[in-house]
């Protein structure tokens, strides 16, 4: 595109300002600016950006008043739990082991959010949560699939990650420094997801970073759709003879990547989406809830249903609406491949109030915000489920402190940090020791390598091992 075309497509979408300092630059400076303008607009033309935007902020006014005759807990046909249900447990786990053998089934990582509620400038895998081991978030999951690959006749379960442009280089240099974690190097591959420009906080002007440069942000974990897209994975999905794609995020240390239980359950009964859940800590708990909307799966946020409708209780005093998104989704690439490009064109974005630091070309500064003054998009992964039929979607019900325990908040916060995430492990690990006949002392906490465990299983040889100390790593 011509530096003409590059201009007048930003100014007939009303961003004039953006040039204001083009005379200040040299002939190398425009280069690069222009260059980097019609990167962004191959997004999407300047004036569809916009526009988006302005949708985004409609949509965040208008979702907090959804209709409650409209929201259902999900039917018993999409709803299944495997709380207590040990013969339920082992029937998908069979399933899904024999399918993850035929070489059947792939892992998503989303892992380029910039976990700025952290506060780690490393990519949030890259985080040590001071175990014994002190293994980061990606070892323990790189781990995971050493193990179950092993129980899997020993196949090879391709390791897809997704990363952004701030994330990027950092995770993949984490991974090389670290040899895969044991891992083959053909069986990881990376790929980015798409950015945004970011806004003004009434979402009519796009920001500059500096004189030659957007404000770009990754466009949220429903960038996922636009990422396999952009950069063809399912053909690379079907050149690897996958059927089953199991999608997770980093943040989450009790992950089950390519859980054999959670794709067995898809497989029994042919959903083409599915997703996981754990029951809520309390009525009021803020995560995101799975339920039928208008007779479709949705995830709705916790704020958007009344007080009397999230406090309300089945016939087994338990919560009607309980069941929270922990973001483990399951796609059938059928599913990828009939509504990929749908879905790409068509899912919302939603609008995320930031601080955000900018260049203000007219007065020559930089501005670093106490308070949020612009608007980041993003699109969320959930928002595909309406567009599948309740028949075709499954939402498996889990243990929480076997499978969820995620790290988004710094050190010293109330929940969902560190210490949280850490307790969570060892305290798993410590169970499957238990359940295995170990002797542990009371309060003893012990990490279990997720080399020597995917699940608990494997852990015969300490029946009858007494563990009285704290800080014990078995590998
Ligand atoms: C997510 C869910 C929320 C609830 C909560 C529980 C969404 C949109 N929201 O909220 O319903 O279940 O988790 O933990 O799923 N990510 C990317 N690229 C991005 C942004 C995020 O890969 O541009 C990844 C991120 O690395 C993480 C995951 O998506 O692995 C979720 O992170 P988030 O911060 O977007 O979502 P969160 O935690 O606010």
């Amino acid at each position: 595109m011509t530096w003409e075309s590059v201009e007048q497509l930003y100014k007939s979408a009303g961003q004039d300002h953006l040039f204001h300092h083009i005379n200040s630059l040299s002939h190398e400076e425009k280069e690069i600016f222009y260059s980097n303008l019609s990167n962004m607009a191959n997004r999407g033309p300047p004036s569809k950006l916009l526009t988006d935007c302005q949708n985004a902020i409609k949509l965040q006014e208008l979702n907090s008043q959804v209709d409650p005759n409209l929201i259902k807990p999900l039917p018993s046909t999409s709803f299944h739990s495997i709380i207590g249900n040990d013969e339920a447990t082992n029937e998908y786990y069979k399933l899904g082991c024999d399918a993850i053998s035929r070489g059947e089934v792939a892992i998503i990582l989303m892992a380029g959010g910039q976990g700025t509620r952290l506060g780690s400038t490393l990519p949030k895998g890259c985080y040590d949560i001071n175990l014994p081991s002190h293994k980061s978030l990606f070892q323990i999951q790189g781990e995971k699939i050493i193990s179950l690959q092993k129980i899997c006749n020993d196949c090879v379960i391709p390791w897809y990650i997704m990363t952004s442009v701030p994330t990027r280089d950092a995770t993949e240099k984490f991974f090389v420094d670290n040899n895969y974690f044991g891992l083959r190097k053909d069986q990881i591959i990376f790929f980015n997801q798409g950015t945004l420009p970011a806004f003004s906080s009434d979402g009519k002007n796009i920001l500059l970073a500096n004189p030659l440069q957007l404000v770009e942000s990754p466009d949220g974990n429903g960038g996922l759709y636009r990422s396999l897209r952009d950069n063809h994975i399912v053909e690379d999905f079907k050149k690897r003879g996958i059927k089953h794609i199991y999608v997770y995020c980093v943040d989450n240390v009790l992950s089950k990547l390519a859980d054999p239980v959670f794709v067995g359950y898809a497989i029994k009964y042919n959903f083409q989406l599915a997703t996981k859940a754990v029951r809520k800590r309390d009525a009021h708990e803020s995560v995101g809830l799975i339920v039928a909307k208008d007779n479709r799966p949705c995830v709705i946020e916790y704020s958007e249903i009344s007080k009397e409708l999230a406090e309300s209780t089945n016939e087994q005093g338990l919560l009607q609406f309980r069941a929270a998104n922990i973001v483990n989704h399951y796609y059938h690439i059928d599913l990828l491949s009939k509504f990929l490009n749908e879905w790409c064109d068509n899912i919302p974005y939603h609008v995320a109030r930031k601080k955000i630091a900018s260049y203000d070309n007219i007065k020559d500064c930089y501005i670093k915000p106490e308070q949020p003054n612009g608007i980041k998009l993003e699109q969320f992964i959930f928002d595909v489920f309406p567009t599948i039929p309740l028949d075709k979607f499954g939402c498996l019900e889990v243990e929480r402190s076997d499978e969820f325990a995620p790290l988004k908040n710094a050190p010293g916060s109330k929940t969902d940090n560190p210490e949280t995430s850490r307790l969570a492990y060892l305290r798993l690990g410590t169970q499957w020791l238990k359940d295995s006949g170990a002797l542990v002392g009371e309060n003893v906490l012990v990490e279990v390598s997720n080399k020597l465990s995917y699940g608990g299983e494997n852990l015969e040889q300490f029946k009858g091992v007494n563990f009285n100390k704290n800080g014990a790593y078995l590998e």
